[in-house]
């Protein structure tokens, strides 16, 4: 644990309000979203480190997840057009784009055969033909093929579209999925649920009431599932309280959200290339905050492939506790959009080396946060050279 004394030295000097915010974080009280926006508009990048680094420790030590997993994108076409999106490709485009069969998607799982992943995250674009009872035999043959692989899949975006296009409510949606072999949800399609951010950054898909019905569906029906928030972009702070509000009511309701993940907005090669991407001191902030306001979120992770390994490794310091996984995969969503990692890929040594070089302890964990496999006291390169490892 860190030391309290000085971080208390740094709240009695930082100033009118945000001292009572600190001392509230320090006795463990929930902050309301006017002392978040405080926080984000005042707060100095070293008082939010020390908080956020404290609470952290309160409640995960050194301790710090991650998981070997490996992405399956069904398809880039999509019916939607996400200002913001690098990566998607209209119908009238498909030739531009990939469309996986059955087969295909069945093959990268089989070439997964032996290795020891735990999670298979599926997630792609909204395709017009690609509909409920196509991905429920695939949720089936992955389930056939390897019953204990976790099948973490579909943002609210694609579930919304697909039992619409079943004229299914989402309760029964929902239960034929997870029946189906669908384990938990990924949190993906938040962006910004404040409409006047929503309504120009992504019009035309499932608002911010319709993606937390589908949540706390998923919550109801026994099911786990992650929340992002696409931040850096047009928003201002105010949207990124409300849009943490919305999420941290819910999980009052539910508890049923494992992970928070602010994503980094990129900006290449989209229609808001002309919006300035986030420094790394407004990132760290960000992931401070989150860490303080979201009270209720057991786990903050910090998506490497978006922030670059160097970055991710800082957040480790600003209150996150999950560099999500080894990843391995041909995930294009994030090398479109303009990040570092062009094909992002680590190796179990490499992300225990960066997790360690932090001063944390590296945990392996499965998509529900059980440890497979604690690192702390294992030699990377002994990592590198076990097979059964790697
Ligand atoms: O919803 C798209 C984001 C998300 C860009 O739950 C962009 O474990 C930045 O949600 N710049 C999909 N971000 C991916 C996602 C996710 C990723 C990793 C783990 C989990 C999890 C979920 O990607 C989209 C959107 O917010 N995105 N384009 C861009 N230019
Ligand atoms: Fe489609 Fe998702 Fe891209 Fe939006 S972010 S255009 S929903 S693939």
């Amino acid at each position: 644990m860190s030391e309290t004394l000085p971080m208390e030295a740094l709240i009695r000097t930082s100033g009118e309000g945000l001292y009572q915010i600190g001392e509230k974080i320090l006795a463990g009280e929930r902050i309301t979203p006017d002392e978040g926006l405080a926080l984000f508009e005042r707060g100095t990048l070293s008082l939010l480190g020390a908080l956020a680094n404290h609470v952290r420790e309160k409640r995960h030590g050194h301790r710090t997840y991650f998981n070997r997993n490996f992405h399956i994108e069904p398809t880039n076409v999509c019916v939607f057009s996400c200002q913001f999106c690098s990566y998607s490709r209209l119908y009238a485009h498909r030739d531009e784009g990939w469309e996986l069969s059955m087969q295909q998607m069945l093959d990268i799982v089989k070439g997964y055969d032996g290795k020891p992943v735990t999670e298979v995250h599926i997630v792609g674009g909204v395709h017009p033909k690609m509909n409920l009872d196509f991905f429920m035999e695939l949720m089936q043959k992955i389930k056939a093929h390897r019953p204990d692989l976790h099948i973490k899949g579909f943002t609210a975006v694609e579930l919304d579209y697909m039992f619409r296009k079943a004229k299914l409510t989402i309760e029964e949606g929902m239960h034929r999925l997870h029946e189906a072999g669908l384990d938990s949800l990924p949190g993906g399609g938040a962006e910004i649920f404040h409409p006047d951010v929503r309504n120009v950054i992504c019009a035309d898909k499932v608002d911010a009431e319709g993606w937390l019905a589908i949540h706390e569906a998923a919550h109801n029906e026994g099911m786990h599932t992650n929340a992002t928030m696409l931040y850096g972009h047009i928003e201002s702070y105010a949207h990124r309280i409300d849009h943490m509000e919305r999420l941290r009511s819910l999980q009052d309701r539910t508890g049923g959200f494992n992970t928070f993940i602010p994503l980094k907005f990129r900006n290449k090669d989209n229609d808001m290339s002309h919006v300035p991407e986030s420094s790394v001191v407004e990132d760290m902030k960000m992931y401070a905050v989150a860490r303080l306001y979201m009270d209720n979120f057991p786990h903050l992770k910090a998506y490497w492939p978006m922030l670059g390994r160097q970055n991710a490794q800082l957040t480790l310091s600003f209150g996150v506790n999950d560099l999500d996984g080894t990843i391995d995969d041909t995930t294009k969503i994030y090398s479109m959009a303009g990040s570092e990692e062009q094909r992002p890929s680590l190796t179990t040594a490499q992300l225990v080396t960066l997790i360690k070089q932090a001063g944390r302890e590296p945990v392996e964990r499965d998509t529900l946060y059980h440890v497979v496999q604690d690192y702390t006291n294992m030699d990377p390169e002994q990592i590198q050279t076990d097979p059964s490892l790697n």
